[in-house]
């Protein structure tokens, strides 16, 4: 790598701006941030985010799949690009830096790039992955799955949200429904800062995760039925309630998760009672599982634990269930050049590190089964995300960018001289 890209660094002050002004398009009261996948606050940070890559020389490239490839030219056009990217959509009352770091410090390396007059070798791409959180259109990583071939464009644009609407027709509600098919795009390679969302780096006083794995998650959806009744009149020795049984069923998930302790995680976010009438005994009830372990072997027995026991507490309430894996990704590791890279950046730049385990699922974890990829993490305060209060420092995310950019031109130069062989 030359002298001049040895030295280059981010503008940490322009980087922390962007995340600042697009953290106003779905601005919560709270500070936080609310875009929800192909919303119209989705489209709204998709132009800003088209608009500002256009500016800094990229051509632009949106797949079927709403998957948006920002292009900036390399001395060799024959090679794949060296990809960066995250995603811009976010939880319902999600923060400002889930995802968004990923995509803007993407947009800052060009911008740094730029300035300093570097020509790479390879291309480079910025991307911002369709639907990474899963929110709104389960499961998650959807975009990024189709573009790895873990699902097909039909199940993902057949997805529906909770009032029905469905994934395909809300991308081409939104205008994002591109015409490139997903998919069909090769990498030399993927990195993607993100940050932590867990409380390690911080208590360890560490500034950069070398993320060396994603570990496996599973979901669930569960529908149990019992039979609506007066809540006045009705003995409680004869009652079918719903909503009942599946509070002792939440207990029992909450209980195999710490049965496997201390890498296992239950939890049960979302749930729905049917009539959610407060002198009616609910008849139905709708939730969703997540459980997620570095081991796949974990989580079957996990699966195989709920299962039985969630089946017993039916049995025992006089109440149907029906529950059904919707999701299931498993451990992925990433490739060892690319997390090499990383770990060298970090070293380079005196920057303490430690090799970290994602419990967060991520784009990088299906893009590395289709170009080798590997993570960057940075500290949040106390590890809280998926939280409006969600809080990254300033020069934590600065040097997470320039780890990122030097990974980059690192893998560069490397394929530069495969080139040259
Ligand atoms: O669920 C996840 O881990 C990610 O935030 N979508
Ligand atoms: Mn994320
Ligand atoms: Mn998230």
């Amino acid at each position: 790598m030359s002298q001049k890209a040895t030295n280059l660094r981010i503008n940490a002050e322009r980087l922390w701006d962007t995340i600042m002004e697009t953290a106003q398009i779905g601005a919560t009261a709270k500070g936080g941030v609310r875009r929800l996948t192909l919303s119209d606050l989705d489209r709204r940070v998709r132009d800003w985010f088209v608009d500002a890559c256009k500016k800094a020389g990229c051509s632009i490239t949106v797949d079927d799949m709403g998957n948006i490839f920002a292009r900036r030219p390399g001395k060799n056009p024959n090679l794949a690009p060296i990809a960066v990217g995250s995603h811009l959509d976010t939880q319902p009352s999600g923060g400002k830096f889930d995802g968004i770091i990923g995509v803007l410090s993407g947009l800052e390396l060009l911008r740094t790039l730029n300035e300093a007059g570097i020509e790479t070798e390879a291309p480079i791409e910025v991307i911002d992955w369709t639907n990474e959180e899963g929110s709104r259109f389960a499961p998650a990583m959807l975009a990024s799955g189709v573009f790895a071939g873990k699902f097909s464009r039909e199940y993902a644009y057949a997805r529906a949200d909770r009032e029905g609407k469905s994934f395909g027709e809300e991308l081409e509600r939104i205008g994002y429904r591109g015409e490139a098919p997903c998919g069909a795009h090769p990498l030399s390679a993927f990195f993607e800062l993100h940050i932590e969302q867990g409380p390690i780096l911080e208590a360890e006083g560490k500034i950069i995760g070398v993320v060396t794995d994603v570990q496996g998650m599973r979901w669930y959806e569960v529908t149990v039925e019992g039979e609506d009744c007066h809540a006045g009149s009705t003995p409680m020795p004869m009652r079918k309630d719903a909503l009942l049984a599946s509070a002792q069923m939440i207990a029992a998930i909450n209980a195999v998760g710490r049965r496997h302790a201390p890498h296992a995680v239950a939890t049960v976010g979302l749930i729905e009672a049917q009539p959610n009438s407060r002198n009616v005994i609910p008849g139905k009830t709708f939730f969703t599982i997540d459980i997620r372990h570095p081991q796949d072997a974990v989580l079957a027995t996990m699966e195989e634990e709920i299962t039985s026991e969630l089946n017993a507490i039916a049995e025992a309430s006089g109440v149907s269930l029906a529950l059904e894996r919707v999701w299931n990704s498993p451990p992925v590791p990433f490739a060892k050049a690319c997390v090499d890279a990383v770990r060298e950046a970090a070293r380079d730049l005196g920057l303490p590190s430690r090799e970290i385990i994602s419990g967060a699922g991520h784009d990088a974890a299906y893009v590395a089964a289709v170009a080798p990829t590997a993570m960057i993490f940075v500290p949040c305060e106390r590890g809280v995300s998926h939280n409006e209060l969600e809080k990254a420092e300033p020069e934590h995310v600065a040097a997470g960018a320039d780890v990122l950019l030097r990974a980059v031109l690192a893998t560069d130069a490397r394929l530069a001289e495969g080139a040259r062989a």
